[in-house]
């Protein structure tokens, strides 16, 4: 797998199994040529269909079976192939081959939404999966994490139970990707180890504006261990080249009317579209001497280790350069699976890490029907797999020979152990470990809220808005006034702005106390709860700030809205689509109506997108040119509300001479300019437009939110 001009081996294993019906007589599954597809087999024009005919049945029992289970969480999601491509030298700390120096190794990644069903909006208010199967030279590593880097719970025991909170209530089955609901927040409300994580998911961060665009975490700490089984702890951080970037909570909610597939077509596009989206993989790293060095626990997963405290070193950088052929067989039929790891790489004693190592291929087993699915192509591992286990549902390896079992000599002894050979195999870390068995909570675990705390004061004050509004929305939604409070009681421990902010909105006072019910529960993992915390490292931490995230000024791939009309001055048009192109965005022409767009110069271009289809809130930034159009977009009211929208929505607008005269229909009109909105006749119209979206958002006007749409 050294980088090397010869083929993807993933790809080649792949497109071994890829059916091409071009040209093909249409065949039953057995291989026998039909000579009609339309037609039952019938006693007589009128009469009764017949048992016998197979080629129905081989159709229709084929087609009953169809579907599989959905999992469990994280049904909704979109992949897509790539390679990671090593670019530090690690061997002091893992001897896994794929990290090491200029090795290049292909991977399949997948990301998903966790609450929704298969079918549900990509836009949801929820974690991000951003699972990553590296098809290593020694077998499979995968790193499934999220886009948030803590986790509701510590130890895995309780993950069914927040799982059965936040899904839909299991009466009504209401509601539908969604964590406004009584169930979950009754929950949350009791797990003050939940605070951290409640934030994360409360941010802009459990609203991407892409894919392409939000960090991933491994979560937990791992281990590395290198050549002579040393152990370095380790924590996985993948961060997107394009920045990180979020939509507002009223585009996500429109966003999901529009088009709920914002997210995976985004992704499938830009691949499409040969617009790579890169990540660099970066690792915190810590020697095994300062585990108990820190304020918090290493190995708990509701914390996270401040970039202050032990900087990211970049690693290597991972590229998504192919869309799948086939979703079912690729995307949907993925196995992902933590517990399975590769030499180099090991657990730590995270209880929750511990937990999913049984859960994975445990549920892989039951959703894919049985113990063969490695041999599915999208599972295989490049470099084969040899070991005697045989038989079981789906066998697709014909194994050779008459030994199946180990020690043997009549095959030779094969396959052999690493070991019988002099190679290594995987190892695992040779931990000492002197210990009762107990079935309790770490005290080292037992501080919820400083963290919470943490997270809160890193936030620009946009961002801390946003994240008492979406509490307010979320808990707004609940009917339990009980739960309401109790919630407050666990916001007023993080922050009193917080809770204050969220307390006006639902009309409570935030209670000063923990309620009760949730000291009770609190008490079962540590009896003196609360326990006085240990003095934090830092108060704030930038990295934490999505704003600190927003990308080095790069607009590449973002879409921008050109509102016009048959009339429009060509001209005008494409001098703002040239300044775009060479940043590497993209124009996207709306008009009255999709077909030919007539131009003021006489020419037409076909246009796609129209008013009636299209809806500001999939757009990043919008240009009205100057022209004929700009008197009939006067009494086109999808056009004022483009530009409506965009402004609330703070984003940047910019208007070609003549087509300022339009300002006046809208509400910047009454808000009043600023250099969120660009005038070709007092701005350098394209220099100005590019340098304002660079900038994202246009938050000032954050603090004048209200503006009616
Ligand atoms: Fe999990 C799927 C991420 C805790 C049990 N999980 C799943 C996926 C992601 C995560 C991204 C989707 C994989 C895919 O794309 O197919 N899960 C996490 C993270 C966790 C976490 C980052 C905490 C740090 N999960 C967790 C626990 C358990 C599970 C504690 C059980 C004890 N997760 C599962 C599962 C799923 C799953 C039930 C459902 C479908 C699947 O595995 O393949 O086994």
């Amino acid at each position: 797998m050294k980088k090397q001009n010869k083929p993807n081996p993933k790809t080649v294993q792949i497109d071994a199994h890829v059916v091409d019906n071009q040209n093909r007589t249409m065949t039953t599954n057995d291989g026998v040529p039909i000579h009609d597809n339309n037609n039952t087999l019938k006693a007589g024009e009128r009469g009764p269909s017949l048992l016998e005919d197979f080629i129905y049945q081989d159709k229709l029992a084929h087609f009953d079976r169809e579907r599989i289970p959905e999992r469990v969480v994280h049904a909704r999601g979109s992949g897509a192939h790539g390679v990671f491509e090593a670019t530090a030298d690690m061997s002091k700390y893992t001897r896994a081959k794929f990290l090491q120096k200029g090795t290049v190794t292909p991977l399949f990644t997948r990301f998903s939404t966790v609450a929704g069903f298969k079918g549900s909006t990509d836009l949801a208010r929820d974690v991000r999966g951003f699972s990553v199967k590296f098809y290593t030279e020694e077998g499979n590593y995968d790193l499934v994490g999220n886009n948030i880097p803590v986790f509701f719970i510590q130890d895995a025991m309780q993950f069914p139970d927040v799982v059965h909170a936040v899904k839909p209530e299991p009466d009504k089955e209401i509601p539908q990707a969604a964590s406004a609901h009584d169930t979950f927040w009754d929950f949350i409300s009791l797990m003050p180890e939940s605070a951290h994580m409640s934030l994360w998911v409360m941010s802009d961060r459990a609203i991407p504006r892409s894919l392409r665009m939000m960090e991933g975490f491994g979560v937990h700490t791992f281990k590395f261990i290198n050549d002579q089984g040393k152990a370095t702890f380790v924590k996985f951080h993948w961060k997107p080249k394009l920045g990180v970037h979020q939509v507002a909570w009223q585009e996500a909610q429109k966003i999901s009317g529009y088009d709920a597939d914002f997210h995976r077509r985004d992704l499938w596009e830009a691949i499409d579209n040969g617009d790579f989206p890169q990540w660099d993989l970066g690792v915190q790293l810590i020697p095994e001497e300062d585990e108990m060095k820190y304020s918090f626990d290493i190995l708990d997963p509701t914390k996270i280790i401040p970039e202050e405290l032990v900087p990211v070193q970049i690693i290597g950088t991972m590229t998504l350069n192919r869309n799948p052929e086939n979703f079912f067989a690729e995307t949907e039929q993925i196995a992902f699976d933590p517990g399975r790891l590769v030499p180099g790489i090991d657990f730590s004693n995270d209880p929750l890490l511990q937990g999913r190592v049984f859960s994975y291929a445990d549920t892989q087993n039951y959703r894919l029907g049985g113990p063969n699915f490695h041999e599915l192509p999208i599972n295989r591992p490049v470099n084969g797999k040899y070991n005697n286990q045989k038989d079981g549902f789906h066998r697709t390896d014909v194994l050779k020979g008459n030994v199946s079992y180990f020690p043997n000599s009549l095959g030779g002894g094969c396959p052999y152990h690493a070991m019988l050979k002099g190679e290594k195999g995987f190892e695992s870390h040779a931990e000492k470990i002197d210990a009762k068995k107990i079935r309790e909570r770490s005290t080292s675990f037992a501080d919820h809220f400083t963290q919470a705390r943490l997270f809160f004061n890193s936030q620009s004050e946009a961002e801390q808005q946003h994240i008492i509004s979406a509490f307010s929305f979320e808990l707004s939604k609940v009917n339990s006034v009980a739960v309401r409070r109790r919630e407050l009681a666990i916001l007023n421990q993080i922050d009193k702005k917080l809770a204050n902010g969220v307390g006006k909105n639902l009309g409570i006072d935030p209670p000063q106390q923990l309620d009760e019910l949730t000291l009770q529960f609190a008490r079962q993992n540590h009896p003196n709860y609360p326990i006085k915390p240990n003095k934090p490292e830092i108060e704030k931490s930038p990295a934490l700030s999505m704003e600190t995230k927003a990308g080095e000024g790069s607009i590449e791939t973002r879409k921008v809205a050109f509102l016009v009309a048959d009339g429009v001055s060509k001209k005008s048009v494409d001098k703002m689509r040239k300044a775009l192109k060479a940043e590497k965005a993209q124009a996207v022409l709306i008009s009255t109506k999709v077909g030919a767009l007539k131009y003021k110069e006489g020419d037409t271009e076909e246009v796609q997108h129209s008013y009636l289809t299209d809806a500001s809130v999939c757009f990043d930034a919008f240009y009205t040119p100057e022209g004929d159009s700009i008197e009939v977009l006067k009494s086109e009211p999808d056009y004022i509300q483009f530009i409506n929208e965009g402004y609330r929505h703070c984003k940047a607008l910019a208007f070609a001479k003549g087509a300022e005269s339009l300002i006046d229909l809208s509400y910047i009109k009454m808000k009043g300019m600023d250099k969120g909105v660009v005038l070709e006749s007092a701005n350098d119209l394209t220099g100005d437009f590019i340098k304002v979206m660079k900038g994202h958002r246009i938050w000032e006007r954050e603090a004048d939110r209200k503006i009616p749409v």
